[in-house]
């Protein structure tokens, strides 16, 4: 179907000039005597506004005591990890959370101490005793609770005080009872059932996740908005102007059906604390002079933005107030650039050596925990007594959690040590759920009359026939079709199933592994993003964060390297890093190209491999890729999905029957013997199997060798029992794949295939992958990829020779060792 958007060159070519709206700053202008004659406010609400500052402005100066001097009045800790500090950034933090209930989820950044406490304390006083109660009997088996309530003589909300204290330092100091077990740390804690969602090291890194969680709010209609606390200097990221194109998209507003039209559910903030570490935004390192000016770049609304005072904690409750508003008719996102300034330098080792110490003392004048409480004496809401008495109550809440969270017999540390130990364990969370939501996923039509599943109805299932002759591949189920048949399958399954990335809608996916889902599927859960790879897997990690189920795809694998952060450092590290409470379902589909030469057609199989936290496939054939895809769209862990260009329309040449019309799955990690042999083994990954099998036939056929071609299929986990049975059997094993040999995820296996076998084995292991060159013109491309002519000459000069056999390329000992000099 054509675009909906008519292109005329008549208003493209006309002579006009683009206006922009005035964007405000700082508007806020009302009096706390203002506020409490107009009823926004009551005493105890302002007073409790107060309260929370100071609670934060006690914990970060309780660890910049620990940091710098190494004790906490007088009571001695080293804490060896991180604290980047909020001093002076309390009343952004509190004026926010202040209006925002469990259903509203914040995302934020290395600095975000505040933010946890203000977010939570804010929870905390609007849920009642029993849902206290709750959160905390149920946080990781009452663990945490189990500390704090000793000794306690408050009511349940005092208690609930003192264990997000408790828990966030514990997490900070790393202990087994802290928000996330000790996993995550000062940058990365986060406390769920509050709406405290993960908070990120990775400066910007919270951006795209926030679109994520925005978009599963969206698309499934849950309450709440999701706001992304991120610095200034993040305005800089990659992946922060990705998150915001992706937010902004027109679809949302003009394409998706009426009951999922409008705006993401969500707040772009920009904590504005004018620094990075040293590099200063304004005047320096950017070139916006005003942050909120970005807003005007990105859409017709602008965005909403605005700047907020971040020193009153009233200018930012009304703001919040406001853009809620703005939110809840549909008409998000919206971006706030807060103006905020700490006190404490970027860590406790900076000696904040870039500043004018002018400047600081200018700041520190205007120290929102001072000028707000005076406003608060003077406008009659306390007294000055009140204050003090609560900064006594404050302090003890955090001498309490203090001591409790460096007591090693209260808050041990998880012994990570032995086997199966709780971070082993919290690596992937290997579950199988069938449906993530209830409810009845919204689809077009039924499966039954889809167009391609009609048309697949009418091919052979098997790629031979029966007296087992190959078949034209158009006749057949090809590894694509197979892809489609078990992706739609779990769209009629799944309500919480979307797809989207490059071209995935109306082009039915880069490579019409889709083509058929466009009729299925309404536009919320099919669509084409922009071409914003960072933020296609970052979105896709907040959306599972949010409990749903995302399939995303980078159309080459050479893309990964545009979303290496969101793969290697957020979609891989969320799980463990959250003590194992949070579940990662994400199925990130990346095809492996040929022919395009060296940016489209490289296999980087072996970079994720490397990554703890990810699991990774690569199938060869349409039997396997259908029960791989089922295995990874039922699980609960990342699955990064490779598929090879090269065989797309390969139909099924193993699997007796062919491929089967009904529901299978096959556990990831377990390889496939694709063809029995006596006399060696050839371990292959992805479509270099049918490289391995033609050259399997030539030792076969003229050298006498009979040969056991295993598929690795998966890459992790990967179980060595069918190699290593294989291995005792022939004693010998060439490995192939088409991902660069140097430290590739086949020198790893054969690594350990030596150390498991090696009294098995007649001759090391021998590698054949590709060179460590780029990937040349497909006119070329043969020098560089395995060759069935490359595993024999392997064979030939590194395992036994082979009568009367003349390598094709020089492959000794001599000229690896020269490649390896050289770096080639
Ligand atoms: C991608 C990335 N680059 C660099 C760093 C190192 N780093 C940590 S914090 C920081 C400054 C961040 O400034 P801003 O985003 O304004 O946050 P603030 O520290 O002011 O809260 C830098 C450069 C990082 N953590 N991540
Ligand atoms: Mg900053």
């Amino acid at each position: 179907m054509p675009k909906a958007v008519m292109i005329d060159p008549a208003e493209m070519r006309s002579r006009r000039v683009l206006e922009f709206k005035p964007i405000p700053l700082n508007q806020y202008d009302r009096s706390i005597t203002d506020e409490l004659a107009a009823g926004t406010f009551t005493k105890a609400d302002l007073v409790r506004i107060q309260r929370d500052m100071m609670l934060i402005r006690a914990f970060e100066e309780m660890l910049d005591s620990v940091k710098k001097q190494g004790h906490y009045r007088d009571i001695p800790y080293n804490h060896r990890g991180p604290a980047h500090l909020s001093i002076g950034q309390e009343a952004a933090a509190v004026g926010q959370a202040y209006l925002l209930d469990t259903d509203d989820h914040i995302f934020g950044s290395h600095r975000s101490h505040g933010e946890i406490l203000a977010k939570c304390l804010s929870a905390i006083h609007k849920l009642d005793d029993r849902a206290l109660r709750s959160i905390m009997d149920n946080y990781f088996g009452g663990e945490t609770l189990r500390v704090v309530e000793r000794g306690a003589t408050g009511d349940t909300h005092d208690l609930a005080i003192d264990f997000v204290v408790y828990g966030a330092l514990a997490e900070i100091f790393a202990r087994d009872t802290g928000f996330n077990r000790g996993f995550g740390g000062s940058m990365h804690a986060f406390f769920p059932p509050l709406g405290v969602f993960p908070n990120n090291a990775i400066v910007g890194g919270s951006a795209d996740i926030a679109v994520g969680a925005a978009l599963f709010k969206h698309v499934n209609r849950r309450r709440g908005m999701v706001i992304a606390n991120i610095g200034d200097a993040s305005a800089g990221c990659g992946p922060t102007w990705e998150a915001l194109c992706f937010a902004t998209m027109d679809q949302f507003k003009e394409l998706w059906d009426e009951a999922h039209r409008g705006g993401l559910p969500l707040v772009m903030n920009f904590v504005n604390n004018f620094y990075g570490m040293g590099g200063q935004p304004v005047g320096e390192t950017m070139g916006f002079k005003i942050l909120a000016r970005m807003g005007a770049g990105l859409t017709p609304d602008q965005l909403h933005a605005e700047r907020v005072d971040g020193y009153n904690p009233l200018a930012v409750i009304d703001a919040i107030r406001r853009k809620r508003a703005i939110i809840e008719r549909g008409d998000g996102p919206v971006l706030l650039d807060t103006v905020t300034y700490r006190f404490s330098g970027h860590s406790p080792s900076d000696a904040s050596s870039y500043r004018d110490k002018n400047e600081v003392e200018a700041w520190q004048v205007v120290d929102p925990l001072v000028t707000f409480a005076a406003n608060l004496v003077d406008a009659g809401v306390t007294t000055q007594a009140e204050l003090d008495a609560m900064q006594q109550r404050v302090d003890a809440i955090i001498l309490r959690a203090y001591k409790n969270a460096i007591d090693l017999s209260i808050s041990p540390r998880t012994d990570q040590k032995g086997v199966r130990c709780p971070l082993e364990r919290a690596m992937f969370s290997n579950q199988r759920v069938e449906k993530l939501a209830d409810g009845t996923p919204e689809v077009l039509m039924p499966l039954a009359e889809n167009p391609r599943v009609q048309q697949l109805a009418k091919r052979s299932r098997s790629g031979l026939d029966d007296a087992g002759q190959p078949l034209p591949k158009q006749r057949c189920i090809g590894l694509r079709d197979a892809l489609f048949e078990a992706i739609i399958d779990r769209f009629y399954a799944d309500p919480t199933l979307i797809a989207y990335g490059e071209e995935n809608r109306d082009w039915g996916g880069a490579f019409a592994v889709y083509r058929g889902l466009t009729e299925a599927l309404p536009y919320h859960r099919l669509f084409n993003s922009p071409i914003s790879e960072g933020a296609i897997v970052g979105t896709a990690v907040g959306y599972a964060l949010e409990g749903g189920r995302p399939l995303v795809e980078l159309m080459y694998c050479d893309f990964m390297g545009r979303a290496g952060d969101e793969i290697f450092n957020q979609l891989a590290k969320w799980q463990a890093m959250s003590g194992g409470l949070l579940r990662m379902p994400v199925v990130l589909r990346v095809s492996v190209g040929s022919k395009y030469g060296a940016q489209h057609s490289q296999d980087w199989t072996s970079m994720c491999a490397h990554i703890p936290g990810l699991k990774v496939v690569f199938p060869a054939t349409p039997y396997d890729a259908k029960g791989l895809m089922y295995s990874a769209l039922l699980g609960t862990d990342p699955v990064v999905f490779f598929e090879s260009q090269r065989i797309y329309d390969q139909p099924e040449l193993f699997h007796p029957g062919g491929v089967p019309t009904e529901a299978y799955e096959i556990r990831l990690g377990e390889p496939d013997v694709k063809k029995p042999g006596r006399d060696l083994t050839i371990l292959t990954i992805g479509a270099t199997l049918y490289r391995a099998l033609d050259a399997a036939k030539e030792l076969e056929s003229k050298h006498g060798l009979s040969c056991e071609v295993i598929d690795a299929r998966s890459i992790v986990p990967f179980d060595y029992t069918k190699v290593l049975e294989s291995v005792k059997k022939t004693r010998k094993i060439v490995l192939a794949s088409d991902a660069c040999e140097r430290g590739s995820a086949l020198q790893t296996f054969a690594t350990k295939i030596t150390q498991f076998a090696f009294d098995e084995l007649d001759a090391p292991p021998v590698v054949v992958g590709a060179r460590n060159w780029i990937t040349p013109a497909d006119e070329i491309e043969d020098a560089f990829f395995p060759q069935p002519a490359d595993i024999l000459d392997a064979v030939h000069n590194h395992i036994l020779p082979l009568k009367g056999y003349t390598p094709k390329r020089d492959c000794t000992t001599t000229d690896l060792r020269r490649r390896s000099a050289e770096g080639v």
